[in-house]
C-alpha cells in the first residue's frame, strides 16, 4: 500500500495518524468510494512537502499512516473496527485524520471522543432517522451523530434536505449555515465553541461539483475549496480529529477530488501543528 506523503513516523512517536475506512455499503446512488482512501494517498505526493502558508513542512511533523481498516459487508462491523481502533487511538494520545469511504463512517468515530464539538461541512443535511430501512447510512450521519452525548453541533454547506427532514424538530444545538448567503457563520461559531475541542467531518460533497466531482451524490451550488480552507485555519488548534469522506474515485476522471482532498489533509496538519 501507498502510504500517504509524509507519513514516515512509526505509530509510538506519531502524533497525527492516518486511517483509511474503504466502505461503500450503503451508497445509495454512485457507489465507489470504497476506493477513496488509496486514491486519496496516491494524490498526496501531488504537492511539496514544505506548506508556505503555515512556515512548516510535513517532513518536520510526526505522522503515520496505520493504513484501511478491514473490509466490511455490513456497516455495524465496520462501524465496531472504526470506533475500537478510535478509541485505541485516542487512548494513546493520537489526532486522528480517518479518510473514507462514505459518510456512514463518521458517526463512530465520532463516538470515540468525550466533550468534542462537532461541525459538519455537508452538502446535505443528513438528518433522516433511516433511510432505505437502515438506521446506519451515508444519509443519516448528522441525525446519529446529534444522538451522541457531544457540547454542540453546527452543520454548514446544507443545500439540500429532504420534506420529512423540513418537517423534523432540530434540537437547538443543531444549526445550519448557508455559507454562500451568511458571511457572520464563523464568527457566530468560533464564538459558540469559545477554546473548546472541535471534531472535524469534510463530505467532500459540500464543494461545488467543478472543485470536486468524483462524489456519491454531487450537489450544484456548493463550496469554493478557500472557504473551507479559512475554516480549517480558523479552527487551526482547536481540532483534535478529522475525517473527509465520499471522494469517488470512479467519478472522478479529473483527479481534482482525490487532489483536494488530500490538500485538505496537509491544511489540518499545517494548520494544528
Ligand atoms: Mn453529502
Amino acid at each position: 500500500m501507498t502510504k500517504f506523503a509524509g507519513a514516515s513516523s512509526d505509530y509510538d512517536s506519531a502524533e497525527y495518524v492516518i486511517l483509511g475506512v474503504p466502505f461503500d455499503k450503503t451508497s445509495s446512488f454512485r457507489p465507489g468510494s470504497a476506493d477513496g482512501p488509496d486514491e486519496i494517498r496516491r494524490a498526496s505526493y501531488c504537492f511539496e512537502p514544505y506548506m508556505m502558508e503555515y512556515d512548516v513542512s510535513l517532513l518536520d511533523l510526526n505522522i503515520h499512516d496505520m493504513g484501511n481498516v478491514s473490509e466490511h459487508s455490513l456497516v455495524e462491523d465496520m462501524g465496531k473496527e472504526v470506533q475500537n481502533t478510535l478509541m485505541c487511538l485516542l487512548n494513546d494520545g493520537k489526532f486522528p485524520i480517518v479518510i473514507g469511504g462514505e459518510h456512514s463512517l463518521s458517526p463512530y468515530v465520532v463516538s470515540a471522543f468525550e466533550d468534542v464539538y462537532v461541525i459538519i461541512l455537508d452538502a446535505h443535511l443528513d438528518y433522516r432517522d433511516e433511510y432505505e430501512g437502515m438506521k446506519r447510512s451515508h444519509a443519516t450521519p448528522t441525525r446519529r451523530i446529534s444522538e451522541i452525548d457531544i457540547k454542540g453541533l453546527h452543520v454548514l454547506g446544507i443545500r439540500s434536505f429532504s420534506f420529512e427532514e423540513s418537517l423534523i424538530e432540530k434540537p437547538p444545538y443543531i444549526t445550519t449555515y448557508d455559507m454562500a448567503r451568511d458571511n457572520d457563520y464563523l464568527d457566530d461559531i468560533l464564538e459558540n465553541i469559545g477554546g473548546e475541542n472541535v471534531y472535524l467531518s469534510i463530505d467532500m460533497d459540500v464543494f461545488d461539483p467543478s472543485y470536486a466531482p468524483g462524489v456519491g451524490n454531487p450537489e450544484p451550488y456548493g463550496l469554493k475549496p478557500i472557504q473551507c480552507k479559512n475554516i480549517i485555519d480558523r479552527l487551526s488548534t482547536n481540532l483534535v480529529g478529522v475525517d473527509i469522506v465520499e471522494t469517488c474515485p470512479k467519478y472522478d476522471q479529473s483527479g481534482l477530488t482525490s487532489n483536494l482532498a488530500a490538500r485538505l489533509v496537509y491544511d489540518i496538519l499545517g494548520s494544528n501543528s
